[in-house]
């Protein structure tokens, strides 16, 4: 799933999963489509995800002036150096200046783009049946093979961050991540799920959106356990869904620009999932930790 911008991580993204899983069906969610015909490879099942679904401006919903400048900051700070540092002069000083304006703008399309995913994953949802399946970032690279999340069935499986690393304070919500999510094979569950989902997303008005609902949703249910692999039954709508909580490092370790200067990632190295986030804003840095990345999957050792 990604913008145009993202094809290029698409394509590598399913070379990985071609690597590790051959026999593996592999839907695009394009939501910059449409891309050429010929961009994807053979046997690749290509959504133009461009159109807006018929509820996502809802979802959006309204940003008021400080939300809308706050969200622009943070995105902001993602970006690379000389740009975030004439990024942060605008947004402080200069809030209503055009540099200013195209930075808010720019953060709220990124914000829709979160909440398209979860659009998405419901379509996809719908589409794909009685059939489990995994959903990925664009830019989450799965480099070793991870069936075992799927033992025994549970009908949703989340990415948890350990216990050192939690926290619900206001804007800096850091509990689930929703970079790899997985669904067992009810499409009832799964629909009930998506629903509740999506709701919470609709009143979330924090950054990361889509993930922080998700957490703060789990967190209002009752006796939800935040633990790694202790399947449990939660309900959603009148469904009760199996979930699973799995460690967020062993399926979604990051590497970033910042770990190439800082060093010491190889410790990264027997992570299953690899996630280059915010690499789409810097290609050189992007290669770099691609060559990385090859190294340590199978893909590497052809
Ligand atoms: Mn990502």
């Amino acid at each position: 799933m990604g913008t145009r911008d993202y094809h290029f991580l698409i394509l590598q993204n399913i070379q990985f999963i071609r690597s590790i899983s051959p026999g593996a069906e592999i839907w695009v969610y394009d939501l910059g489509g449409p891309g050429p015909a010929t961009l994807f490879p053979q046997g690749i099942h290509y959504i133009d995800w461009a159109p807006p679904a018929p509820d996502e401006d809802y979802v959006l919903g309204d940003y008021s002036p400080d939300h809308a400048l706050f969200v622009a900051k943070a995105l902001n700070s993602r970006s690379s150096s000389w740009k975030r540092r004439i990024g942060k002069y605008f947004l402080k000083r200069f809030p209503e200046f055009w540099v200013s304006r195209t930075l808010i703008s720019r953060a709220i399309n990124y914000d829709r783009q979160l909440i398209r995913k979860a659009l998405a994953l419901r379509d996809f949802s719908k589409r794909i049946g009685r059939r489990s399946f995994l959903f990925l970032d664009a830019d989450a690279f799965s480099i070793k093979p991870f069936d075992e999340i799927f033992e025994g069935s549970p009908d949703v499986i989340l990415l948890l961050v350990p216990e050192a690393e939690r926290g619900w304070s206001h804007n800096r919500c850091h509990m689930i991540s929703a970079g790899l999510m997985g669904f067992g094979a009810n499409p009832e569950i799964r629909d009930a799920f998506f629903a509740e989902w999506i709701e919470a997303i609709g009143k979330t008005y924090e950054i990361m959106r889509e993930q922080t609902a998700l957490s703060r949703l789990l967190r209002a249910k009752e006796n939800v356990r935040f633990h790694e692999w202790t399947d449990q039954f939660v309900p959603f709508l009148n469904r009760s869904a199996n979930l699973r909580l799995i460690p967020f490092y062993q399926y979604n370790q990051p590497l970033t620009r910042r770990d190439l200067q800082v060093g010491g990632y190889e410790r990264y190295r027997n992570a299953q999932v690899i996630h280059l986030a915010g690499v789409v804003q810097d290609r050189r840095a992007y290669d770099r930790l691609l060559d990385i990345v090859k190294r340590w999957a199978s893909l590497g050792k052809a």
